[in-house]
């Protein structure tokens, strides 16, 4: 199902976006420590693609595998494991504030661990357990939504493995995951900062967007919608209720994207495009929404079939386009079609349910958060499309 070890895609540092080989790494016997030493590959390492081990006489970690990392590009910690995955897959959640990009990958990643597939999911680094962690105690135990993302710095990257326990080898295919979740205020207007020049980096060197779309910025679902159920879904401190934001995001989101990564102004982006609307829960008792019958309120069934069920998907992908043709949204359709070659939309409920006037959750069913990452594996080749 992989390709064989080492090396079957490009590695880019997490951070900086830039290649990475044993050469671009500096490797460490310990985190932290000043007394740490810093430990070259031998040529026999590099021969046999491993971990370099520390030899300094008396230094407590003689003979143990390095155990740190950093890219020589940036400076930034890196775990020295990365390297030796067999897949690199990485995604970028953007779209306006309070479009529900937090909610959705903490569920995300949480549907992962528990979605039944012959995964295992494993973080990377201390930095990737403890945001998980607190993000889903948060929204499983405690049941509140997540808060608001903070703007002006550039989100740290989630590093994950997904190791694929279905292989009968004794070695066990790997796939590096890496995450990155904005805050909506910055992809809103991308400028010229530090952190602006960080987050355009991850959007160019990202295998996946995830464009996150609100439906309840459109005018017709607003006033359709009960207002207990419209208030509690918003995060009405930092949501604005315009949206041509999505359209203008866009734009200059593919616009970006072209700078950075060189490309004419006419071209389109190959990189997928999957545009996942959220807080579908809300929408269940509009008279215009989705009827009972659609695809889209139904169970997904990719994790069932262990694969990814095309039919289902462009099913999916159809009903929604013509919600949002019916909510007169043709311009962000256009938008997004006009910019990027590979595009899929897909709708999901991070929650299950919206959240009571307090903005606390019930327990939470999420609803086909999995689907446009099975679209992603599916692409890469990693999972089957049925
Ligand atoms: N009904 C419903 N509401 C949701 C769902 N997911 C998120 N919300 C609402 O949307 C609000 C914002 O969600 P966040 O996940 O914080 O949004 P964000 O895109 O990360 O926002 P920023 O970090 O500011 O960019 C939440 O406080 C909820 O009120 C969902 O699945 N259903
Ligand atoms: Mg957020
Ligand atoms: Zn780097
Ligand atoms: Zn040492």
């Amino acid at each position: 199902m992989f390709d064989s070890f080492f090396r079957a895609d490009e590695i880019l540092c997490p951070h900086c976006l830039r290649k990475l080989s044993l050469g671009s790494i500096r490797f460490y016997c310990e985190t932290g420590d000043e007394r740490r030493h810093e430990v070259s590959p031998s040529l026999a390492d590099r021969f046999k693609k491993r971990l370099p081990v520390c030899r300094r006489n008396f230094c407590k970690n003689n003979g143990l595998t390095v155990s740190a990392a950093e890219c020589r590009h940036c400076g930034e910690p890196i775990p020295p494991q990365i390297l030796f995955h067999d897949r690199f897959l990485s995604f970028c959640a953007v779209g306006v504030a309070g479009a529900g990009k937090s909610s959705y990958l903490t569920t995300l990643v949480h549907e992962l661990k528990y979605s039944g597939l012959p995964w295992v999911l494993q973080a990377m680094d201390v930095e990737t357990t403890e945001l998980a962690q607190s993000g889903e105690y948060n929204v499983y135990e405690a049941r509140h939504c997540p808060a608001g993302t903070k703007a002006g710095e550039a989100p740290r990257p989630q590093l994950w493995t997904l190791l694929d326990n279905s292989a009968q080898n004794e070695q066990l295919p790997t796939c590096a995951l890496t995450i990155y979740d904005g805050a909506g205020e910055d992809c809103e207007h991308i400028g010229y900062t530090a952190a602006d020049k960080q987050i355009g980096r991850y959007l160019a060197g990202t295998k996946m967007l995830l464009i996150i779309f609100d439906p309840l910025l459109l005018p017709g679902v607003r006033s359709e919608i009960m207002p207990e159920v419209l208030n509690a879904s918003m995060a009405t401190e930092r949501q604005t209720s315009a949206p041509a934001n999505m359209v203008s995001m866009t734009n200059s989101l593919a616009n970006y994207i072209r700078r950075n990564c060189n490309l004419s102004p006419g071209k389109k982006i190959e990189k997928h495009a999957a545009i996942v609307l959220t807080k579908i829960d809300a929408l269940r008792d509009m008279a215009d929404g989705f009827g009972v019958s659609s695809a889209i309120l139904k169970e997904s069934p990719h994790a069932k079939m262990k694969g990814f069920v095309q039919s289902d998907s462009e099913m999916v992908d159809l009903e929604i386009r013509d919600f949002l043709t019916r909510q007169g949204e043709t311009a962000f359709l256009d938008a997004i079609d006009a910019n990027f070659k590979n595009v899929r939309v897909f709708g999901v409920s991070s929650f299950g349910k919206p959240p009571d006037q307090n903005k606390r959750l019930a327990k939470v069913h999420p609803h086909r958060v999995l689907d446009p990452l099975m679209w992603m594996l599916a692409s890469e080749k990693i999972i089957p499309t049925v």
